[in-house]
């Protein structure tokens, strides 16, 4: 353990993991400060991550030297805006290895992207008697939209299971690819169990029955590298804000052929080409799902975020978070009492777990006292809950910028919570 760790802290490099951790951790100004009188150790990553000062700045400087709304002015500053709204464009379409920036739609965050596809596309593709796939590890987010859509429609809401360690059954999966499937949306990654699902061979499936596919990206993209080309999925949704960018903007990737035969979203300007009150013919893509004046200062600081990810670079992301997950899971294994709730082969950095007769609310208050943050409850995923057969868990979530110190503080502080509670 005593190497694996200080290669986590950033001291020694015995391993193939080289990771400058401790400069990278100056780059997030919260990460130096202190709560309850303690230095603030961070792991609720996945209900949102912190800001490198890179972002901040990119905001800042929208606001105090280029404010101005896109698309429209013919003036400096507006064309100013513009530039920077666009070039973030590219930047994510460069990231998900997008064909065509045109299909890259800005939105508010995953959330809105699911409800943007379920009302358009789900709208004119799903009909009576049909059906909707998801799996039994999904956010709130990737179900109530399409069980919304469902309820209208008299379609049905198909729930493809998972088995103990929080791993998709994939024969279970295909089965209930049937003749009245039209439309298929999986979690990427899940952000109670860190599973990663094999969405690519998920995709194969549906599109062997061509059904079209959309993938809730949300904690995917901060933690693996994505090529929605490769994985030739059909739409693809995540958040800034978990991406070290900025709260109110998010992503909704969709392929341009099936955005082009889209209905809008909303009605409002910048989406239209031209208005009478006979009729309204609507602007080209991505602007027809950009009604009215989006976050233009989030959608700049998410591309200065997209420009610090490149620059750490998903690989060596990748590879240091893994190990610190592993060093985090053998550390929190060795506590009596606790057991961890998702142990599927391969995961991201996320360790959900119970402890024995303490309630996860509890151990999350007190945990705070230690200056350390972790998120308590269902996660927005209460049938997932009762699928393992618990009302909560805590929750212990990684960013690149974590160390194996703060998962000793964290055993440290579970030890604590069971001397007082337990
Ligand atoms: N999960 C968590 O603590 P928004 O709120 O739109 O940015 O993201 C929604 C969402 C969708 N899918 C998944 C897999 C998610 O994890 C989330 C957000 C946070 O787990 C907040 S509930």
């Amino acid at each position: 353990m005593g190497i694996a760790r200080d290669v986590l802290n950033g001291t020694r490099c015995e391993r193939s993991v080289r990771f400058a951790v401790e400069k990278i951790r100056q780059d997030f100004p919260v990460l130096s400060s202190s709560v309850h009188d303690k230095p603030l150790v961070y792991l609720d990553n996945a209900a949102t991550s912190q800001k490198p000062r890179a972002v901040i700045e990119a905001e800042a400087l929208f606001y105090s030297r280029n404010c101005s709304n896109i698309h429209r002015g013919v003036h400096e500053l507006s064309e100013r805006a513009t530039k920077c709204y666009e070039d973030s464009r590219t930047k994510v379409q460069q990231f998900l290895n997008a064909r065509e920036s045109r299909e890259i739609i800005f939105v508010r965050g995953t959330t809105e992207a699911i409800n943007l596809v379920s009302n358009t596309f789900g709208r004119k593709q799903v009909g009576a008697g049909d059906e909707v796939l998801i799996t039994a590890m999904e956010h709130h987010s990737n179900i109530v939209p399409w069980q919304i859509l469902c309820e209208e429609k008299g379609a049905r809401l198909r729930v493809a299971p998972v088995n103990d360690r929080g791993e998709i059954v994939f024969e279970e999966f295909e089965k209930l690819l049937g003749a009245r499937t039209r439309f298929v949306a999986l979690v990427h990654v899940s952000n109670v169990l860190g599973t990663i699902n094999p969405v690519r061979e998920m995709i194969e499936a549906a599109h062997r029955r061509n059904v079209p596919v959309l993938l809730d990206g949300a904690q995917a993209a901060p933690h693996l590298k994505v090529d929605v080309q490769a994985l030739d999925c059909d739409f693809y949704a995540f958040s800034g804000h978990k991406l070290y960018g900025p709260t109110g903007v998010g992503v909704l990737y969709g392929k341009a052929g099936l955005l082009e035969a889209m209905p809008p979203y909303q009605g409002g300007g910048d989406m239209i080409r031209s208005v009478t009150f006979e009729k309204t013919l609507y602007n080209t893509l991505p602007y027809k799902f950009e009604a009215g004046t989006p976050n233009i200062a989030g959608s700049i600081g998410l591309g200065a975020a997209v420009d610090y990810v490149n620059e750490i670079g998903l690989e060596s992301i990748r590879a240091y978070e893994d190990e610190l997950l592993a060093y985090g899971t053998r550390a929190l294994e060795e506590i009596p009492g606790l057991r961890i709730i998702g142990t599927a082969r391969e995961k991201a950095g996320v360790i959900s777990f119970v402890i024995e007769g303490i309630h996860p609310h509890d151990v999350g208050t007190v945990l705070d006292q230690e200056g350390i943050a972790v998120r308590t409850g269902h996660h927005c995923a209460q049938p997932l809950m009762e699928r393992f057969k618990v009302p909560a868990t805590t929750r212990a979530s990684l960013a690149f910028y974590n160390t194996a110190g703060e998962i000793d503080t964290l055993a440290a502080g579970i030890r604590k919570v069971k001397d007082l509670l337990g």
